[in-house]
């Protein structure tokens, strides 16, 4: 029973390790991870402390005919044993919401030497500008492939410099959509009308993929982006160049937006 119950946690820990390992440096990525082992392994002792003594006693004092029918046992109160099922979760439970308060305001203070830049949500994509006005724009264009999937090309991605905090502004042009990037386990709102903020650090070169995470019509699902995190020298001169395809992309997304506008979001 033991080795059996000892299995089950190394597995749980190894498992947990490995999804930890994979962002471990990504912010807050790693601060989510952390909760994340932290809650999982107490729950799992909190329940083998409950759940194995209520099997044992369960087989050991069933009900046999003859025996102790009608109780035979009058039990007075320990004090010890009360005080220290009373204090040992409460010190959990304080340990629980301060730590957590701890890393909620992590997640939320942006590192002083952030880069910012803000993204804009529309239906169905992602308008990336940079603080010298260079914009990308990224969505899926009705010329491509709905079953084949998407291709993002060069000029519609946006680079982002590893090992550096970005933060995000974040607005919308029509509806409620949500920026979500998978490596460092964000999700924000991107709101009209309001302007929210999230920030992250992505520490391994590569793309990766925006979602939006808040369901908002009939390109809901076809409303990404993919980020290139690029080493800062390369992400300079990539931000200091001009871009000759930008122009054209972008009269082809007021093109996008005008074919929804005059269809009447009927876009298929
Ligand atoms: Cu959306």
């Amino acid at each position: 029973m033991t080795r059996f119950m000892l299995g089950i946690l190394g597995f749980a820990a190894l498992s947990l390790a490995e999804e930890a390992s994979a962002s471990a440096k990504n912010m807050p990525a790693a601060l989510w991870d952390q909760l994340n082992v932290i809650w999982l392994a107490l729950s799992v002792v909190i329940y083998l402390i409950v759940a194995v003594p209520s099997l044992i006693f369960m087989i050991k004092y069933r009900y046999k005919q003859g025996e102790r029918e009608f109780g035979d046992q009058e039990h007075e109160g320990h004090w010890g044993l009360e005080a220290l099922w009373t204090i040992v979760p409460l010190i959990i439970v304080i340990y629980l919401a301060t730590h957590g308060f701890a890393i909620f305001k992590e997640m939320r203070t942006v590192p002083k030497d952030a880069l910012e830049i803000k993204v804009t949500a529309f239906m169905w994509g992602w308008e990336f500008e940079y603080p010298n006005g260079k914009k990308v724009y990224a969505f899926f264009k009705q010329d491509k492939d709905p079953i084949k999937g998407y291709t993002a090309q060069e000029f519609e991605k946006p680079v982002l410099p590893v090992g550096k905090p970005i933060k995000v502004s974040l607005t919308s042009k029509d509806v409620i959509h949500a920026f979500y990037l998978r490596p460092a386990k964000v999700t924000q709102d991107a709101v009209p009308g309001r302007i929210t903020y999230v920030w992250f650090q992505v520490n391994e070169e590569g793309e990766y993929w925006v979602f939006c995470r808040e369901y908002c019509g009939t390109w809901h699902s076809r409303m990404f982006a993919k980020i290139k995190f690029v080493p800062e020298a390369e992400f300079n001169q990539w931000l200091g160049g001009q871009a000759e395809l930008d122009k054209s992309h972008r009269t082809s997304q007021l093109e996008h937006t005008n074919i929804y506008a005059t269809k009447g979001g009927a876009l298929q």
